[in-house]
């Protein structure tokens, strides 16, 4: 049998992001959220799954977390490719999740991670038990490049009240003192969508404009996705959040519905601005039904 050829030096080859998160079969969130936003950026996604969730648009009614020792050996597998570029961490569902990302990443050559504190569904469903929480806070924040927590769970890791922007930035300056690199804290559910940034040297803010509909799904998922892409590609930090922020802003205002509860948000927004596909598709009468 002939080896399989060797295509890591063409230029054209994408990078690998790995997610490490939850799955949500409605598609708004988790896992499959995140691989269309890699794919969004031109990345390939590969992804270790935490959990299986039961969920459509309206609620999340079940959460089966994944055996630790599968999650291990599903990181150490892709890990054995050789190519991954950058890591998203979601949903870790459970503390032996959250104890086995962290000693899988934590001997490995740095690559940038970015971690995503996903603690609770907006439908109130818990995604992460209490012990993982404190796994999070004590050992994953110090390996995270940038942690993109939302209000809640910024005040969550900190112990401090965060519902304005003064107190984002305090939160931010503090994550970072707790060990992350940097810290975004998202502030989608404010009246005018404003992110408080801080990496410890300079701290600031982005104004964002408040797209509506507002009751998306997932766009925490595809906000800290679509940052390790453009790390993965090569981008720096500030300027991987930036266009983060403008990515999900506008997938956000493309995102249309898929059942009676929440949107999912647009991954693909780009690809309908760049073929309509309308104009392209076939009459239903001539299509192969
Ligand atoms: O949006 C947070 C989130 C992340 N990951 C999974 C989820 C959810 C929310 O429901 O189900 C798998």
């Amino acid at each position: 049998m002939n080896a399989p050829s060797n295509h890591s030096s063409s230029p054209a080859a994408s990078p690998v992001v790995l997610a490490i998160a939850g799955f949500d079969p409605s598609a708004g969130a988790g896992i499959a959220a995140d691989l269309k936003t890699f794919a969004a950026h031109n990345c390939y996604g590969v992804a270790a799954i935490t959990a299986l969730t039961v969920q459509n648009s309206q609620t999340v009614s079940g959460v089966y977390p994944v055996e630790a020792q599968q999650l291990r050996e599903s990181i150490d597998a892709l890990f054995a490719d050789g190519r991954i570029a950058s890591v998203k961490i979601g949903m870790l569902g459970t503390s032996a999740n959250a104890e086995v990302v962290y000693e899988a990443l934590v001997n490995r050559a740095p690559i940038p991670i970015v971690l995503d504190p996903v603690f609770r569904s907006s439908s109130g469903r818990e995604l992460l038990d209490g012990e993982g929480v404190r796994v999070l806070r004590e050992r994953l924040l110090e390996r995270a490049t940038v942690v993109t927590p939302n209000l809640e769970e910024a005040a969550a890791l900190t112990s401090m009240k965060v519902s304005n922007v003064e107190e984002m930035k305090a939160a931010a300056r503090r994550l970072v003192e707790m060990g992350a690199r940097a810290a975004v804290v998202t502030g989608g559910h404010l009246d005018r969508a404003v992110d408080a940034f801080c990496d410890g040297i300079t701290c600031e803010t982005f104004a964002g404009d408040k797209v509506k509909p507002d009751n998306t799904h997932g766009t925490g998922c595809a906000f800290s996705s679509a940052i390790a892409s453009n790390l993965a590609l090569g981008r720096q930090l500030r300027d991987a959040i930036v266009l983060a922020k403008a990515y999900v802003t506008e997938a956000i205002r493309k995102a249309f519905s898929t059942g009676p509860g929440r949107l999912p948000l647009h991954h693909f927004y780009r690809m309908q601005e760049g073929s309509r596909v309308a104009d392209h598709a076939p009459a239903v009468s001539d299509a192969v039904l």
